[in-house]
């Protein structure tokens, strides 16, 4: 009598037609042919092995290298509860469509049986699942993600209780890829693409879109979120889990070297994208990361602005799309000043000065979790850590400040429900353009985001200790289009303020958007900083922000009666604080008129 996992993989195997199916045990062993056979498949290169030992640079094609959302549907039963962000297809409608996609797509290939868990695999958080797929480059980038093979064997059969992913690359033609989630059945079924967030099924499939789902009927959260400790000179260590869309900083922020290590502030990583959340017994929100690994942009990153994942990338890493040195090593715009002689761009070919980039704008490395020096020693504690602070974030050169703190949870969720974003490379689609990602969740929330809201402002009635909630933003611009803000380390500025406020200590400014920096209370010793800077900075402008204000409005719109009265609530009591400060003297906001508070 065969189990259900094995069931499900005999009718897998039926439609796809492999020539073989192995099942993955994580081991060494296995590690190695599986790397064998990707570079016999020709499209990955072993890296060179004194300088980057056990590292492989694999070249996608061209048209399959970022998430594709256009591709990306949520077919659960009733098209409501897909709601607004999401694209939608009846279960029956996308089986057929994919059934067709899927037959035979597997005819002369390996499938590969991946069975996985997500989170430390004790801890009551973990989730199991089992991906079939039939690239090799998947299960190698897997097994750096995800806890993956033997510990998770005997859990996916002695259970049904796991998330199924079926994927194959298909032709990887972009007109007949689909990612398709079924949450009702705890399915993922991806054709078409190779793609980390297309292909690598537990990670933002998994992760985030079915996981929310789950979350919202059993009352926790997943979110798209970095977890960090940020430790204060006397040693005590405050969680704090940041949402930024993708290629915003997470991954930095997260790995962070503070700026201020020498007055004893030092940021710790327990993870770069994802948490899942429940309350705990003490009555704080308890988070884990479900991932085993970083699945980072590469471009910008450097000894500068990531020195931690700099040296985590020297071993035992894939690379993704990056261009290639002459003496096989990897190479992206922003590694160092000037490009080395005798590079090859991401597709292969010799790459000269003042053409495209070297590297594909979304190229990545994939890395082990515990390579980063800065490893939470609690980053796979069972319980997860207590979180005290969300921050949310997203890239505006003009409108936010640097950093202000929610006057409320019920206002901490309207300001995530309407965070906004420029875009970038991390998904296909025009770049540079502002949209509304409600808690960077906009491309991986499962189901209908007005309900999304409802459950985060139940979650928050229901935690005895809720987070406080902040809103950051470190891509503000002059005049002249600069950055104002050094960003990087230097954010651990604006963190040490964060944890002042969460201990009652920071002294703040009320404005009509929230609680604002006192001047002076931010830390800016040792930076070449002037006052009149830190006012651009901070500068809350009312008619900027009565524009932003209509904008929320018409994004509300969407979600019609799913959106909950809180946030409309929250919306009406931010607008007649606008207006307030609109009719009141010029001066009212940007200086005199703020109030000081310390609470
Ligand atoms: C990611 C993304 O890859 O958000 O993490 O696109
Ligand atoms: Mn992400």
């Amino acid at each position: 009598m065969s189990t259900f996992v094995e069931q499900w993989i005999e009718e897998a195997a039926r439609l796809t037609q492999p020539a073989h199916i192995v099942w993955c045990d994580g081991s060494e062993e296995q590690e190695q042919r599986i790397l064998w056979q990707m570079l016999e498949e020709r499209h990955t290169l072993r890296l060179n092995e004194r300088t980057y030992p056990n590292c492989y640079l694999h070249r996608s094609s061209p048209t399959d290298v970022a998430r594709s959302e256009k591709a990306t549907h949520i077919c659960s039963r009733s098209e409501s509860d897909a709601g607004p962000t999401n694209h939608w297809i009846a279960p029956a409608e996308a089986k057929e469509k994919l059934t067709a996609l899927f037959r035979g797509a597997m005819e002369g290939r390996t499938m590969y049986v991946v069975p996985y868990i997500m989170g430390p695999p004790d801890s009551p958080l973990a989730q199991a699942g089992v991906e079939l797929t039939d690239s090799s480059y998947v299960v190698a980038n897997m097994r750096v993600m995800a806890r993956m093979g033997r510990v998770a064997t005997e859990r996916v059969k002695s259970s049904g209780d796991f998330v199924r992913g079926l994927h194959s690359l298909g032709d990887l033609s972009p007109d007949r890829r689909f990612i398709m989630h079924f949450p009702e059945e705890r399915l993922i079924w991806s054709v078409g693409s190779g793609y980390g967030g297309n292909a690598l099924l537990a990670k933002k499939c998994h992760a985030l879109r079915i996981a929310s789902w789950m979350a919202r009927e059993q009352g926790w959260l997943a979110e798209h979120m970095l977890i960090l400790g940020l430790e204060d000179p006397s040693g005590r260590v405050t969680y704090m889990a940041a949402a930024f869309p993708s290629s915003c900083g997470k991954t930095n922020l997260a790995m962070m070297v503070s700026a201020l290590e020498a007055q004893g502030y030092r940021v710790w990583t327990v993870g770069d994208d994802i948490a899942w959340m429940r309350i705990g017994a003490d009555g704080r929100l308890r988070a884990i990361n479900p991932e085993a690994g970083f699945f980072g942009v590469a471009p910008g990153t450097s000894l500068s602005t990531n020195p931690h994942v700099v040296a985590a990338i020297q071993r035992n890493t894939i690379f993704t799309n990056c261009g290639l040195t002459a003496a096989r090593e990897p190479w992206w715009e922003g590694m160092s000043p000037e490009p080395p002689a005798g590079l090859f761009d991401w597709q292969g070919r010799p790459w000269s000065p003042g053409q495209v980039p070297a590297a594909h704008p979304n190229s990545r490395y994939t890395v082990p979790a515990a390579q980063v020096p800065a490893i939470s020693p609690h980053w796979e504690d069972n319980e997860g850590v207590p979180i005290s602070a969300f921050i949310f974030g997203g890239r505006r050169s003009r409108l936010t400040p640097l950093v202000y703190e929610a006057l409320d949870w019920n206002h901490g969720v309207y300001i995530g429900a309407t965070l906004a974003s420029e875009t970038t490379a991390a998904a296909t689609g025009d770049l540079g353009v502002t949209r509304r990602d409600p808690m960077a969740m906009l491309p991986f929330c499962g189901y209908h985001m007005g309900d999304y809201f409802q459950h985060w402002l139940d979650l928050g009635s229901r935690v005895p200790r809720p987070p406080k909630v902040f809103h950051v933003n470190w891509f503000r611009k002059d005049a002249d289009g600069q950055f104002l803000w050094p960003g990087f380390g230097e954010n651990v500025r604006v963190l040490k303020w964060i944890l002042e406020r969460i201990e009652g200590k920071g002294s703040a400014l009320e404005t009509p958007i929230g609680l604002l920096p006192s001047p002076g209370a931010l830390t800016l010793d040792g930076l070449n900083f002037t006052g009149e800077q830190m006012e651009i900075l901070l500068h809350v402008d009312p008619n900027d922000w009565t524009e932003e204000h209509a904008g929320i409005g018409r994004f509300f719109e969407t979600f019609g009666e799913r959106l909950p009265q809180e946030l409309l609530d929250e919306h009406g009591q931010l607008g007649e604080r606008l207006a307030h400060a609109a009719s009141a003297p010029r001066h009212s906001v940007g200086k005199g008129g703020k109030t000081p508070r310390k609470d």
